[in-house]
C-alpha cells in the first residue's frame, strides 16, 4: 500500500479528477479529507456527488471527513487543516486540485470571470498549500503536496486565457514552494493533465467536431480518465517518489509533444 496509513487532504473532491484523487489514496491506505463547494445538493433524491464519494471511501474501510468550503477563500485552508488534523490527528498528504475553467472568449470577457477563475485556481492552491505546509512544519515529520496544474501551463487555449496562467501559476507555485519546504522535508509536485473527460469539459467536449479533433492529436488514441491522473498523483505522494521535488509530470497521452 503506498499511502498507508497516511492522512491526505484533496480539494475539489466530490467530482472528477479530485474524487479519483480521493478513491486512490484511499485504495492505497490513506484516510481522506475531502474538500468540496456546493456539491452536496441531493437534486431528484440522488446521493449527492459528495455523499458517492464518502460511501465509496468508506466501503473500503477508510476513514473519511467531507469540509465544505470555497478554496479562494483563505479561511477554509486553516479550517481544512483544523478538522482534518481534529479528526485524524495529523497530515501528511495534500492534493490541491480544486479549480474551474469556464470555458469563455477574450474580447469580451467580464472582469468577473477572470478574477473567479483566478480566485479559485491560483488563490485557492496558494491559500491551501500554506495552510498545510504550516501544519506540517509543524509535525516535524516532513510530507507531500501535489497540485493539479494542467497542459495548460505549458500551452494556450483561446477560450481559456483567464485559465491557462492559472495553472501555468499553479505549476510556479509548486517549483518555489519546493525550495521553500525543502528544509522541512516537505516535497512540492505538480501534475499536468491533458484533457482528460470531466463535468470541467463536458460542455466543451459536447461539441463532436472539438472531441474528434482533441482525440485524434493523441498519440495514445483516447481522452484520459481521472483515474489516469488520480495513478500518478498518488506515485508522486508515495515514498517512491521521495527524491522528487519541484518537479511537474505530464499526464496528457502524448498531447503536449504532437505537433505532427
Ligand atoms: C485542461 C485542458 C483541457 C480542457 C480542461 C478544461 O487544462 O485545457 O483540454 O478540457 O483544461
Amino acid at each position: 500500500m503506498l499511502l498507508e496509513n497516511k492522512v491526505v487532504i484533496v480539494t475539489g473532491a466530490s467530482r472528477g479528477i479530485g474524487r479519483a484523487i480521493a478513491v486512490a489514496s484511499a485504495k492505497e491506505g490513506a484516510d481522506i479529507a475531502i474538500n468540496y463547494w456546493g456539491d452536496n445538493d441531493k437534486s431528484y433524491g440522488r446521493l449527492s456527488a459528495v455523499e458517492e464519494v464518502v460511501g465509496e471511501i468508506e466501503a473500503l474501510g477508510r476513514r473519511v471527513i467531507a469540509i465544505e468550503g470555497n478554496v479562494a477563500d483563505k479561511e477554509t485552508g486553516v479550517q481544512l487543516v483544523e478538522r482534518t488534523v481534529g479528526a485524524f490527528g495529523h497530515v501528511d498528504v495534500l492534493a490541491s486540485n480544486a479549480g474551474i475553467c469556464p470555458f469563455h472568449a477574450f474580447l469580451d470577457m467580464p472582469a468577473s470571470v477572470y478574477e473567479t477563475t483566478v480566485a479559485v485556481n491560483l488563490n485557492g492552491a496558494f491559500y491551501v498549500t500554506q495552510a498545510v505546509a504550516n501544519q506540517m512544519k509543524e509535525q516535524g515529520t516532513g510530507g507531500a503536496i501535489v497540485a493539479t496544474s494542467s497542459i495548460s501551463a505549458l500551452v494556450g487555449g483561446g477560450m481559456q486565457t483567464h485559465y491557462t496562467p492559472t495553472k501555468a501559476g499553479v505549476h510556479s507555485l509548486m517549483q518555489s514552494c519546493a525550495i521553500a519546504l525543502g528544509p522541512y522535508g516537505i516535497r512540492c509536485n505538480s501534475v499536468m493533465p491533458g484533457t482528460i473527460a470531466t463535468d470541467l469539459n463536458a460542455d466543451d467536449l459536447s461539441d463532436t467536431e472539438k472531441r474528434a479533433y482533441m482525440e485524434k492529436r493523441i498519440p495514445l488514441g483516447r481522452l484520459g480518465e481521472p483515474d489516469d491522473v488520480a495513478q500518478c498523483v498518488v506515485f508522486l505522494a508515495s515514498d517512491r517518489a521521495r527524491y522528487v521535488t519541484g518537479a511537474a509530470l505530464l499526464v496528457d497521452g502524448g498531447l503536449f509533444v504532437n505537433l505532427q
